[in-house]
């Protein structure tokens, strides 16, 4: 069984929820297995919301990791603190891991390779990087990276023009020096799925009025339907094949600006870096993701 680690900013958009959706309900049926999810963006119910929305989709075994530093975001959607209701093993945020300690704990305890989703911010994922050995692992970060994971899959970046700019990468000088980081240092091959991809792509707005991520939707004001980047992304890594999944690929080395987050990318035909193009309509993507998601 193909296992991940997943990173997400849940919270700061709710497309996030959707795309946890489908990783609670692959992972509930033994299709993946998620060895650990670590929160890249920081709010007052952010492990406990996380917490009680897994339980709500009856997963209970997927330790949670935190940066308790990346808590500039703004912001306060009804939904953080309405789904903690449903959390029983955190009461908040510090009863956590730290999420570069939990990556480096799961990666080194790993006896085969393992896949990486981020469907954040990659300032975790640059740590790991820059780890050093400690009491967890005599390994450096990278050399874990490099020995433990085959492939990365990140929601970020603008990949149809020069000088692209998306959140993920250029929401702040956090996300902007991350995104350098990671595209410079990260050992293993990566595929970046950009904003272009998934803003026409609109799912969620079929689910049922008492499912919980329905509600996630409504403190959204997204009602019909939000944009697809995180859901689109995890399909994509879950099917783990960028064709199959859909998508024609260009290759090379993507680059992100250290100091304003702007992205470009350079082809090279066997580049270590890809990022994806539609090869479907939307509605091919918008149905699989809404019958992967709906109210049960
Ligand atoms: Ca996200």
């Amino acid at each position: 069984m193909r296992k991940f680690i997943v990173g997400t900013d849940w919270w700061t958009d709710c497309d996030d929820a959707v795309a946890m959706r489908i990783l609670a309900r692959t992972h509930k049926s033994r299709q993946i297995k998620i060895e650990g999810i670590g929160i890249n963006a920081c709010m007052e119910y952010s492990v406990t919301s996380l917490e009680g929305f897994l339980n709500t989709e009856e997963v209970y075994d997927i330790p949670l990791g935190i940066d308790l530093k990346a808590t500039d975001f703004g912001g306060n959607p009804p939904y953080q603190k309405r789904l903690s209701v449903h959390a029983k093993k955190f009461k908040n945020n510090k009863d956590a891991s730290d999420a570069v300690k939990l990556y480096r704990k799961i990666l080194s305890k790993a006896d085969e390779k393992l896949e990486i989703i981020e469907i954040g911010y990659l300032q975790v994922i640059a740590d790991v990087l820059k780890s050093k050995a400690d009491e967890i692992s005599d390994k450096s970060g990278l050399e874990l990276i490099n020995d433990k994971v085959s492939k990365i899959w990140v929601m970020a970046g603008k990949w149809d023009e020069e000088n692209g700019k998306e959140n993920n990468f250029a929401r702040s000088s956090r996300s902007a020096e991350a995104g350098n980081i990671f595209c410079d240092l990260c050992p293993v091959p990566v595929t970046f799925l950009g904003w272009e991809i998934g803003h026409s792509v609109i799912t969620g707005g079929e689910l049922q009025q008492n499912d919980v991520l329905y509600q996630v939707l409504i403190d959204h004001k997204k009602p019909d339907g939000r944009s697809s980047w995180d859901p689109m992304l995890v399909l994509l890594a879950i099917i783990g094949n960028e064709e199959k999944a859909g998508y024609q690929t260009v290759c090379g080395k993507a680059s992100v600006n250290a100091e304003n987050g702007l992205n470009n990318f350079i082809k090279i035909p066997d580049g270590n870096h890809k990022y994806v193009i539609k090869a479907k309509s939307d509605d091919y993507y918008k149905n699989i993701i809404n019958n992967l998601i709906r109210t049960i």
